[in-house]
């Protein structure tokens, strides 16, 4: 039996894979399931066997639907602030586990749901995956980080369009725009997010996950302590067996054989 209401996980030789599993809700992301979120993080966080992690969403037609609007709707005003800094702690969490994170999106991505994806390293989409930021039809402005990742992933003009409007786009335009990184047909989605967890695991661990570190404080730094940051970090894989292993193997024209260390 699963410890969280909200969510399954599991191990799958080494890809942890979190289900949002909500579907009477459509995965709609209420108070508790943000707090199982922000704990299996944690935990995940702290866990070497777990190389790569998967999100996806619970059943055929949704990833997320957003936050909970049932538990939003008669929330005051710092409530609302409260519940907003919920979802960004947790969300940056899931950014910043030491594991590449891929976002499988099987369905609706609005809201928090597109949020949610965001904060993730990579997506994929299924061909049937609809995207939206629908805030202000509902009176609010996105409050999981959607205005700040959103136009540091696609670029302030398309984040503002989708913002302002609200308008729900489907799969082929979130490639198009460099919201998603593939779109893949409905029912080869799980396999393309494994397929591609697994490419990422056979390469050196410590080098992936101080590449996504580099990456992810360089975004925030000018250029030229970005660059100061890169060396450092690039200067670490140095002192990683891995290193000599995939020097080696390259120099001796056989495959590497990485350990994590
Ligand atoms: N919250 C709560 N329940 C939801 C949500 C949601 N976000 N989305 C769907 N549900 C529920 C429906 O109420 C319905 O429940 P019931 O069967 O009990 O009536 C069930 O899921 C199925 O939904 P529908 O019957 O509506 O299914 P449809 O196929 O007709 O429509 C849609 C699917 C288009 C996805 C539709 O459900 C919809 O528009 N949902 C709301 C989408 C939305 O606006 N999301 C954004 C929410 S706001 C947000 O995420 C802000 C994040 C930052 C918060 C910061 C806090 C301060």
């Amino acid at each position: 039996m699963s410890e969280y209401s909200n969510l399954l996980f599991e191990n799958d030789n080494g890809i942890g894979i979190i289900t949002i599993n909500r579907p009477q809700a459509l995965n709609a992301l209420n108070a508790a399931t943000l707090r199982e979120l922000g704990v299996l993080s944690d935990i995940l966080a702290c866990d070497d066997e777990v190389k790569v992690v998967i999100i996806t969403g619970a059943g055929d037609k949704s990833f997320v639907a957003g936050a909970d609007i049932n538990e939003m709707f008669p929330l005051a005003a710092m409530e609302g602030r409260a519940f907003g800094k919920v979802g960004q702690l947790v969300f940056s969490k899931i950014e910043n586990l030491p594991q590449p994170v891929i976002a499988a999106v099987n369905g609706f991505a609005l809201g928090g749901g597109c949020e949610l994806a965001l904060a993730c390293d990579i997506r994929i989409a299924a061909e049937k995956a609809k995207f939206a930021q629908p805030e202000v039809s509902l009176g609010i402005s996105p409050g999981f980080g959607g205005t700040q990742r959103l136009p540091r992933l696609i670029g302030k003009g398309r984040a503002k369009e989708l913002i302002f409007t609200g308008d729900m786009i489907d799969a082929a335009e979130a490639y198009r725009i460099g919201l998603v990184n593939k779109v893949v047909p409905s029912e080869e989605l799980l396999d393309a997010a494994k397929e591609m967890a697994r490419r990422i695991m056979s390469r050196a661990p410590l080098a992936v996950q101080l590449s996504k570190a580099a990456i992810n404080k360089g975004v925030d730094l000018d250029l030229e302590s970005g660059v100061a940051y890169e060396a450092e970090v690039f200067g670490l894989c140095f002192a990683t067996n891995d290193q000599k292993e995939g020097m080696t193997a390259f120099l001796k024209k056989r495959k590497p054989i990485f350990t994590g260390k």
